[in-house]
């Protein structure tokens, strides 16, 4: 893309992503000055030892300074309704994220996932897809690797992770293949409302040439024009040709198209019926795509999982130990639940940590029914939202607060019974007890290791 020469950039964020961006405009040679609200941002030395002569502001933003800009760079871990932004947005200072620079400059496809729940799971397994298709792919975005650095790679397909504050800095994305997963609440810490995180999370669609869509979560349609063709995707059968869902072939379960059958559903290495559903919904990118079955099918069944998603660590005395630590919200609980409560005779449940301003009633009318049949046993609570939670979840379960993850484990390992299953689905970001979703998985490992068998 042309920058201007009269274009003035300011990078706001020193994180992962600001340090891209700025590498970036710096081989573009467009002239830029950075910021943080932090006085410390994680960055700051990183980007020292680069540009020495670069101005870098910390601290809160201020709006003046910020109308100097023609364009601010966002990075998505601040909202853009901070005050001094939507101040300079007002006198005309263009505001962008990093995504919205990489798309201007992309020249492959671009296969474009969000949802609640289940997008780098989605994400990574479109990329093991088009890969076992003999296509070069890259993978990023909110996965974790800024999507900036991909342009340096020389690729086939892009295929890009988006979260809900991605999306709400972007505007040239079009797609080839644009998926939204799910809608369940979230970071409703930095929206008013759902509509407002909804509206967000539909931007995916924006100017796109196939939507794919969860025909089972209304929230997820298109709504009518702004893509070229839409296909859904569903644990039903397939309700026209183009779209995804189940059906009988030759005596199994099949994920169908219409009525070709694409993939046996034994071949299907998730746990759980919303693994299914996110095969389906890579399966309906991939072929929207144009890439050929066969291939698709080998990364289909070459495809295991990511660690902390429902992941299965660890039998002790009977007793199966579930990893779901990536569970940071209601939706994702009720999904492991769903998915594991015929896999198991009774689940135990660790919930707990930072809530992000969910209602957990939501959790416990989602868990009513499961509780009522049997089929949860209890749930020990930690973290800083465990209060909350007991208060939503006493009149189904029994619940109890227990002051660290280690001692609810131990807990639990003495209350579960051969063939019960312990899961960790907290429904709750780790910030308040961990550095983040990886440790506390990763504790959670030890402390079932240190279990006697
Ligand atoms: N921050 C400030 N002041 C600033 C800028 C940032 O206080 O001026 C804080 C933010 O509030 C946040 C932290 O710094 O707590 C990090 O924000 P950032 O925008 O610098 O984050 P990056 O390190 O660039 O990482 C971001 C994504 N992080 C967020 O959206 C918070 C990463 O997603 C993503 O992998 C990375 O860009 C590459 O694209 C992480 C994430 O938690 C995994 N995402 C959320 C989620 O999945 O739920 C949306
Ligand atoms: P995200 O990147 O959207 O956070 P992940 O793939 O990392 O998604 O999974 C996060 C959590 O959501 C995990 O607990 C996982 O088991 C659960 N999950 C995965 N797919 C789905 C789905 N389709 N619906 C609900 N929950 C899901």
């Amino acid at each position: 893309p042309a920058f201007s020469s009269s274009a003035s950039y300011l990078v706001i964020g020193l994180g992962q992503t600001g340090l891209t961006v700025v590498d970036y405009l710096q081989r573009q040679g467009v002239a830029f000055a950075v910021a943080d609200t932090r006085l410390a941002p994680p960055g700051l030395a990183a980007f020292q030892a680069q540009y020495a002569d670069i101005e870098v502001s910390l601290g809160p933003l201020d709006a003046a300074y910020l109308k100097r800009f023609t364009h601010l760079v966002v990075s998505p871990g601040l909202s853009i309704q901070t005050p001094a932004i939507v101040a300079a947005q007002e006198a005309g200072v263009e505001v962008l994220g990093d995504i919205e620079l990489f798309c201007q400059a992309a020249q492959q496809p671009i296969i474009a996932i969000t949802g609640s729940n289940g997008k780098t799971t989605v994400t990574s397994l479109i990329g093991t897809m088009i890969d076992a298709c003999g296509y070069r792919v890259g993978v990023g975005g909110n996965i974790g690797v800024p999507a900036l650095t991909l342009l340096e790679q020389n690729v086939d397909f892009y295929v890009l992770e988006l979260s809900s504050f991605q999306l709400e800095t972007l505007s040239s994305l079009r797609a080839k293949a644009a998926l939204l997963l799910n809608i369940s609440e979230d970071h409703l810490d930095r929206y008013p409302d759902m509509a407002a995180y909804i509206q967000a999370k539909q931007r995916i669609f924006d100017g796109c040439e196939v939507a794919v869509y969860n025909r089972e979560d209304s929230a997820t349609q298109p709504s009518q024009g702004v893509a070229q063709s839409c296909i859904s995707f569903g644990l039903d059968a397939p309700p026209s040709a183009q779209d995804l869902g189940l059906g009988w072939h030759q005596g199994q379960l099949w994920l169908m198209q219409g009525a070709l059958a694409c993939v046996a559903a034994d071949h299907i290495q998730l746990a759980g019926s919303h693994g299914r559903s996110n095969v389906l919904a890579a399966l309906a990118c991939c072929l929207a795509a144009g890439l050929p079955l066969a291939g698709l099918q080998q990364g289909i069944r070459q495809f295991t999982g990511l660690a902390h998603r429902c992941q299965k660590i660890a039998e002790r005395a009977g007793v199966h130990y579930y990893n779901d630590s990536k569970a940071t919200n209601i939706g994702a609980v009720l999904a492991a639940v769903q998915g594991l409560q015929d896999e198991a005779a009774a689940l135990w449940l660790i919930l707990g940590g930072e809530g992000k301003g969910q209602d957990f009633r939501l959790l416990s009318q989602g868990l009513a029914k499961a509780c009522a049949q049997g089929k949860i046993a209890g749930a020990a609570l930690i973290g800083r939202d465990a209060p909350l939670i007991q208060a939503a979840l006493e009149q189904h379960c029994r619940c109890w607060i227990s002051s660290t993850l280690e001692q609810a484990v131990e807990s639990l390992s003495c209350l579960a019974q051969p063939g019960d299953a312990v899961v960790l689905s907290p429904a709750c970001a780790s910030f308040d007890q961990f550095t983040g979703y990886q440790q506390r998985g990763e504790v959670f490992v030890q402390c079932v290791q240190q279990l006697s068998n």
